[in-house]
């Protein structure tokens, strides 16, 4: 039997043909899939690893209050059970002492099924999601300067076909690898790629120009850039006057980062920085692309304004071929962020605060719009305040290992032991998971049906190819279990495709509308691009004729380069950036489960002038430390990053103990990407 479906990981969402052979289950390509035409990396070939697991959960487990262990329970009792305590939480403190916590790997159905259930459920505003985490930054920008938001608003491989590909703090040939084929596309057509990164990465090895600034300085690189094309003459006025506003302010702004200016703050020297701004005046298409690199920062969203703010002044979004994009990460980062599992957002990416959006919402729900709760917090506002006066009491987890993953890890750490319940939904015994009063085991992709919104906007279909294993409940199925018990108003289907062509009319009329979108439709046409209202062909390219804003022009936005929320000093000298390897993913609770899928365990890379000034060794071990905490593991001397900083990937328990949680003023990601750091032998 064979079933075409998706990738369980990250934003590509690869196509790929499960074939079942009696009980074996194998990943094959699926060449049609236009995406990943076949190609998929290391972890999609190994997905199925997860299956039959020896450390895969298959039945409820609740913590023993004598004991102190987890114990095996039935379905029926662990759910009373968490339910009871919910309802005794909220009868004494209020609905909003109780949290939910979603994630960007979620299919749309459960991203949908879990922020109604937060709001009609439980009435509780407490409900975020790692999002906030991933792309929350690039979100906050397009919104500000485009009036809407979709990772890449065209089709990926429109990339092949631009003259010059700017890669801002990303690197898709580790974190997207089948993505680089069209770099090498691009290249082989005459095309030019760029890269900026403080590390001389895999896809660095794949461009043409490599800029390797400071972390955190890449808005300053981005004033540098807008300083030089105008002072050209190469910022296209034509276009600037008839489809965006703005300008004026970000023009002086940017007279003041003159290039020995931004070379003093980015190190990237005054050459170089000319040598881009040339090479961009004379393109005809010019393709900005942000990621993590450049947008998990206390001034990511700015950043990423500053970018976009290029490519409006080289006059490029709209224009075919051409234009700014974010390379979204999680497997649904972009649906997970559409559909109400946010703290301010309804489905269909409306605001929760616009009494329109409520009222729409509210009908499809058969609620009072009266009875929807308002914005709650961000994700790190929301676990920093777990268990404080007036903070939550409970939180239900689903999708997300933070204990692992969230900034600042040992305070988050410290704020989950203060909960009265915390409440896990899981495969596999994740570190959350590990301290949790009630684990929930959940089925995994290969056993569900649902659908992912891809970094295109392409809405695509995963589909079921094998039974869940006994005892294994789905995150819908557990989600109307718990409702039911709560006493739900209404009730909660169970059904994927039911939920979509539910989600399907609450998004109707939204900025994400999915209404004319159908399971059928998204396996006859190789997924759907949203918006598609009823009726609608999808939209694979957007902003050429208008921009989403109500006078269909983009705005420049004037954002000035202020640095880092932690500068370094005497006794914190180094930059620490931290980000990914290429077999693992995210907080590692699948990968480091896959055999064949390497688990190195964390480590430090740091150049030999810094090793040599330390008597740090190649494979011995160093040990970080920042403010927050310390890390001991083994150093990997390598000549490709900055001499002024180290890198440490968070796959594994550790780096995130040193992270800043700084936050960004308006999308309140946090400053994943630089804290300062001392290393010592
Ligand atoms: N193998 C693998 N692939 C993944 C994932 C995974 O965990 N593993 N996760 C998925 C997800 S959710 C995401 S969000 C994406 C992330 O995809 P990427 O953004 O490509 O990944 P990162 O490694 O976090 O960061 C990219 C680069 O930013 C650089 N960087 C660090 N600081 C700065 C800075 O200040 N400025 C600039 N310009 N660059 C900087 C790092 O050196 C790194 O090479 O990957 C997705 N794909
Ligand atoms: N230092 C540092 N920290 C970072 C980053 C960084 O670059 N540097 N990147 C950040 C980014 S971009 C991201 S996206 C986050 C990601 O970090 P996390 O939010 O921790 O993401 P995952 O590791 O994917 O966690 C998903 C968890 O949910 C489980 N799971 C998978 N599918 C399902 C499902 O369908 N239902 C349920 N209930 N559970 C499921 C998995 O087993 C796993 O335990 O990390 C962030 N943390
Ligand atoms: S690139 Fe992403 S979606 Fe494709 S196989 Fe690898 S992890 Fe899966
Ligand atoms: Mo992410």
């Amino acid at each position: 039997m064979d079933t075409l479906t998706h990738c369980p990981y990250c934003s590509l969402q690869c196509g790929m043909t499960l074939v079942r052979e009696g009980r074996t289950l194998e990943v094959q390509p699926w060449p049609e899939f236009p995406v990943n035409e076949g190609g998929l990396c290391r972890k999609g070939w190994t997905a199925t690893g997860l299956r039959g697991h020896r450390e895969r959960l298959t039945q409820p487990l609740v913590r023993d209050r004598a004991t102190g262990e987890l114990r095996a329970a039935g379905w029926d009792a662990a759910l009373d059970l968490v339910a009871g305590r919910l309802r005794e939480l909220q009868a004494e403190s209020g609905p909003d002492s109780v949290a939910v916590f979603g994630g960007g790997g979620l299919t749309n159905e459960k991203a949908y099924a879990l922020g109604k259930f937060a709001r009609v459920a439980l009435r509780t505003s407490q409900v975020d999601y790692n999002g906030r985490w991933c792309m929350s930054s690039a979100a906050s920008a397009a919104n500000q300067a485009f009036g809407l938001d979709r990772g890449l608003p065209f089709p990926l491989a429109d990339l092949e076909q631009t003259d010059v590909l700017v890669l801002v703090g990303s690197n898709l040939a580790e974190t997207m690898p089948p993505a680089a084929r069209h770099l090498d596309r691009l290249r082989e057509r005459g095309g030019t790629v760029v890269v900026v990164d403080p590390r001389r990465t895999p896809t660095a090895d794949r461009a043409d120009v490599l800029l390797q600034p400071v972390p955190g300085t890449d808005l300053a690189l981005a004033l540098g850039v807008l300083h030089l094309l105008d002072a050209a003459g190469a910022v296209d006025t034509a276009y600037v006057e008839a489809r965006t506003t703005g300008f004026e302010a970000v023009r002086e702004l940017a007279a003041g980062w003159w290039p020995e200016r931004v070379e003093r703050v980015t190190g990237v020297p005054a050459t170089e920085l000319r040598a881009l701004a040339t090479l961009l005046a004379g393109a005809d298409r010019v393709t900005v692309l942000t990621a993590r690199g450049a947008e998990q920062h206390a001034q990511g969203t700015a950043t990423v304004l500053g970018w976009i703010d290029v490519a409006l002044a080289l006059g490029m979004p709209g224009k075919p071929y051409a234009g700014y994009g974010c390379l979204t990460g999680q497997g649904n980062g972009q649906g997970g962020r559409e559909h109400g599992q946010k703290a301010d957002q309804l489905p269909g990416y409306r605001m929760i605060d616009d009494p329109a959006a409520r009222d729409h919402v509210a009908r499809v729900w058969g609620v009072d719009p009266a009875d929807l709760p308002g914005a709650g917090r961000s994700a790190y506002e929301l676990l920093d305040a777990l268990g404080t006066p007036g903070g939550p009491r409970a939180l239900i987890v689903h999708g997300s290992n933070v204990v692992v993953s969230a900034p600042h890890a040992g305070h988050v750490s410290e704020r989950l032991g203060a909960l009265d319940l915390l409440v896990v939904c899981d495969l596999v015994m994740s570190e959350t998971a590990a301290i949790a009063d009630v684990v929930l085991p959940v089925t995994q992709w290969a056993e569900e049906t649902g659908t992912m919104t891809n970094l295109e906007g392409r809405v695509v279909l995963r589909q079921q190819a094998v039974a869940a294993p006994e005892g294994v409940r789905s995150d819908l199925e557990v989600l109307a279990g718990l409702a039911e018990r709560l006493g739900s108003p209404v009730p909660f289907a169970t059904d994927p495709e039911e939920v979509f062509a539910e989600l399907g009319r609450a998004s109707a009329g939204g900025r994400a509308d999915y209404s004319g979108i159908t399971y059928d439709r998204i396996r006859d046409e190789h997924g759907v691009f949203w918006p598609c209202p009823t009726g609608s062909a999808g939209t694979p390219r957007m902003f050429a004729d208008a921009f989403a804003h109500t006078d269909g022009r983009a705005r420049f936005v004037a954002v000035d380069h202020v640095g880092t929320a932690e500068p370094t000093d005497a006794s914190y000298p180094l930059h620490l950036t931290t980000g990914r390897v290429l077999a693992q993913y995210q907080s590692g609770a699948q990968t480091r489960r896959v055999e064949d899928l390497p688990d190195t365990g964390p480590f430090v890379e740091l150049h030999p002038m810094l090793a040599a000034r330390l008597g740090a060794v190649d494979g011995e071990p160093v040990v970080v430390t920042t403010r927050r905490g310390e890390l001991k593991a083994p150093a990997r001397v390598v000549t490709t990053i900055r001499p002024d900083t180290v890198f440490v990937p968070f796959h594994w328990v550790g780096a995130n103990r040193l992270t800043n949680d700084a936050l960004d003023p308006s999308s309140r990601m946090p400053e994943f990407k630089v804290c300062a750091a001392a290393v010592r032998t």
